[in-house]
């Protein structure tokens, strides 16, 4: 049937009298039910051999266009919607936003699974089910508040299974339910994202904002993800929510293998898991305790395992590395205590450094030791990153086991980035160089013929001008804010945390505030856009966002400075944000501290959608100025092995108070942030408590790097100025892109570790 008939029969199911007349809802949900019908008859990938991505997060964002795409039906829905006087934008506002992930990690497990899925390789997701997700944000008092983000509804993507798992806790067994997330790939088969949800799991619990008894675990462990873990409690939940997701998938894993009918002991040739960063490390033991229970020796179901796991770090910071007390494991997953121990016990038989072991001497355990110990394959995940693992992170493991270790640059996938989100710049690529880049993003680099060629390079400013009228439309309509969209779009989106320098960029906020008051005004007007989260428990984070909102104020109510400079921080930042900010983006900025952001994945799709990078020569931003070249992005700051080195000199490596104290600038900077102008507006307590941090410790070197930064900023919006010239800029990161597409890292996934 053509899809306008079974759309028109579908919305008439929904209670419309015909597609014209149907309401945004009905055609929403007409359209969800064709097309689950669609992607269950969509061929199935299977494989001999099969990998389980194990993720505590998946950032799938709203799917609706997604599977369109995919399923070769995009262009026929647009128009038939559009004969009925409807916009697929429009459609997908009701779609609400899966709330399963937190930032980049979760979001790259997304776009890998897609690729696989492109790839025709046999690749399933398993994570958890939360209900109520990451927290949904709100801003209040210049705060962030949290509350639960609802976003399971009675009609839905997910598909219940008949799949159960009983999961054992000291305080009695409890049952893992698996629900189905069809995974298309972009005209190819389907893979599956199987979520596991706790079958007596009761949002009623849930009493003030997120709170919770967070000993219930009976009827808690998936209503959120990482639900706070200031206390003791806390942090054992998070242990019992790991555990769950590992078991359900250990379980899940034998069971298809013996479905398939193959002998336990060969797991390792039929089956592959990759443990995303270190949540699902507990999958190790648990895989070799299952193995014990059906009769394989501990010796075999080890050498089994490590054949089978393969890890990827996505971090060095310390405190990001998990490390769990012995005692949390004692009580919460005591059945594995003995297998880890013993794990344990074989490393420090092997070598003698403590500083490889898994259980320290403070009786903690790495879960990253586990997995690179027990794995096969250690990965980074961009080549800066790797690098630091394999010399300073983790070299002494790099030195036993070169052989594990292995760089994957991340990868985002086109088909959202750039097909989905901007579909007047896809469609542009595709008039200028044809379809292949769809399927080969190399291709892009066609367009570089196009790189001194006027009437391209024109039309590549209106379609960003175009998107940028599109983003000041949806931020008026979604919050009222008024943004100029000829001014440039300079935009910070990420998860808050201090090594990201959110809190730097909001040191030229003031830095430029004050330029204008003395009379300096910009060319042209600047609009600053922020969109973060900050951890619940995460103070100084929390700060940071009052800061940027109390100055977003400030700002906003004086008429000198107004006109010329405007700060916006958009609240709940979610991916359908990040789908709108990103085509309109001129101004990438990727400034964290060298050496600490692992690799990111927003700088690639913004320099895909044709953004400028500022950005310090860390994670993937390294291999985009190897790409691009030192004229298509602006690179300031210090290098990582300077700050590598800095933190190296332990105490006296590196003390703000000598920057804030010594440099004028930096002084009048740092006191606007407990100046009378910012106290009384904002919450002294939380400014000030900033501003000490700030200038006493500054863990993460901001006013190292501040003045350079503001410099680097200044001199690229000159540039802008120059329309031609920075149209070459955009046509230069669009045509390098193709590098950075999910298609390729998945490919050398493939290639060197999982071998489907
Ligand atoms: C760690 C923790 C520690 C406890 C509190 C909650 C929490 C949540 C997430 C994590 C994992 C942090 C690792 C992470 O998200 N890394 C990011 O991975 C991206 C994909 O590889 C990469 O682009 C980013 O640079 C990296 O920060």
């Amino acid at each position: 049937m053509a899809i306008r008939e079974e759309l028109e029969q579908k919305v008439r199911e929904q209670g419309a009298e015909s597609l014209s007349a149907a309401d945004s809802k009905q055609i929403y949900y007409g359209l969800l039910a064709l097309v689950k019908e669609r992607l269950e008859q969509t061929r199935r990938i299977t494989g001999d051999r099969k990998v389980y991505y194990i993720s505590a997060e998946f950032l799938v964002g709203k799917l609706l266009s997604n599977n369109l795409i995919n399923l070769g039906l995009y262009e026929e829905v647009r128009t038939v919607l559009g004969e009925a006087g409807k916009t697929l934008s429009e459609i997908e506002e009701i779609e609400p936003e899966p709330s399963l992930g937190n930032g980049g990690l979760g979001r790259l497990a997304a776009c890998y699974l897609d690729s696989a899925a492109t790839l025709n390789l046999c690749v399933d997701g398993v994570g958890l089910l939360y209900h109520f997700g990451l927290f949904r944000q709100s801003f209040w008092d210049y705060k962030q508040q949290e509350n639960p983000d609802v976003w399971l509804t009675e009609k839905s993507w997910l598909r219940k299974t008949e799949t159960a798992f009983t999961v054992p806790f000291p305080s009695g067994d409890l049952q893992g339910v698996m629900y189905d997330l069809d995974v298309s790939g972009y005209e190819s088969g389907a893979n599956r994202l199987h979520l596991f949800d706790l079958a007596t799991a009761d949002e009623e619990i849930v009493t003030q904002g997120i709170d919770f008894d967070k000993k219930d675990i009976a009827r808690n462990l998936t209503l959120f993800l990482y639900p706070d873990d200031s206390d003791r409690a806390g942090r054992l939940l998070r242990v019992y929510q790991q555990y769950f997701m590992v078991s359900c998938a250990a379980q899940l894993i034998l069971k298809e293998l013996s479905d398939k009918g193959y002998a336990l002991r060969d797991l390792h040739k039929h089956a592959v898991i990759q443990i995303n960063d270190t949540h699902p490390s507990m999958v190790i033991p648990e895989l070799i305790r299952l193995m014990q229970l059906q009769g394989i020796s501990m010796d075999e179901a080890i050498s089994i395992v490590s054949q089978t796991c393969a890890y990827t770090n996505h971090t060095i910071l310390a405190e990001a590395l998990e490390k769990w007390p012995l005692d949390y494991l004692e009580e919460a997953v005591p059945q594995l205590v003995p297998i880890i121990k013993e794990l344990d016990r074989r490393v420090k038989e092997k070598v003698d450094n403590p500083a490889l072991a898994i259980v320290d001497e403070n009786d903690l355990v790495h879960m990253a030791h586990m997995d690179i110990h027990y794995g096969f394959s250690v990965n980074g995940v961009a080549a800066l990153h790797t690098e630091i693992l394999r010399t300073s992170e983790l070299s002494g493991f790099a030195e036993l086991y070169p052989e594990k270790f292995n760089n994957k640059t991340n990868g985002v996938t086109f088909r959202r980035w750039l097909m989905h989100c901007n579909p007047a710049l896809s469609d542009f690529i595709t008039q200028l160089i044809g379809n292949g880049w769809k399927k080969d993003a190399n291709e892009l680099e066609k367009l570089l013929s196009f790189q001194n060629d006027e009437a391209v390079l024109r039309s590549l400013l209106e379609i960003k001008n175009d998107s940028k009228a599109a983003l000041k439309a949806y931020l008026q309509e979604k919050s009222g804010i008024e943004i100029d969209s000829d001014s440039i779009y300079d935009i910070q989106i990420k998860r808050l945390h201090e090594y990201k320098r959110q809190q730097m960029n909001a040191l030229y906020i003031i830095w430029k505030y004050k330029q204008i008051k003395a009379g300096h005004r910009p060319k042209r007007p600047i609009t600053l856009l922020f969109g973060a989260k900050a951890a619940p428990a995460y103070i100084i984070a929390k700060d940071i966002i009052h800061l940027i909102l109390c100055l977003q104020e400030i700002i906003e109510n004086d008429v000198d400075v107004s006109p010329w400079l405007k700060v916006v921080m958009v609240e709940n930042y979610n991916i359908t944000w990040a789908e709108h900010l990103i085509p309109a983006c001129d101004v990438s900025e990727q400034i964290s501290l060298a050496s600490k952001e692992a690799s990111g994945t927003g700088n690639m799709k913004f320099m895909l959608n044709g953004a400028v990078t500022l950005g310090t020569m860390d994670g993937a931003n390294v291999e985009i100025s190897e790409l691009v070249g030192r004229e298509n992005i602006a690179i300031f700051g210090k290098s990582s092995d300077e700050v590598i080195h800095l933190y190296e000199e332990g105490e006296d490596r590196y003390t703000p108070k000598d920057f804030y104290l010594k440099d004028e600038e930096i002084t009048e900077l740092m006191d606007f942030i407990i100046s009378p102008q910012l106290m009384r507006l904002g919450d002294p307590e939380n400014l000030g408590r900033l501003y000490r941090d700030m200038t006493r410790k500054d863990w993460f070197m901001a006013l190292l790097d501040v003045k350079e930064y503001i410099q680097a900023k200044e001199r690229l919006f000159e540039e802008y100025e120059d329309r031609m010239g920075w149209a070459k800029k955009m046509l230069i990161n669009i045509a390098k892109a193709g590098f950075f597409s999910s298609d390729r890292a998945t490919a050398e996934y493939n290639r060197d570790i999982w071998k489907l």
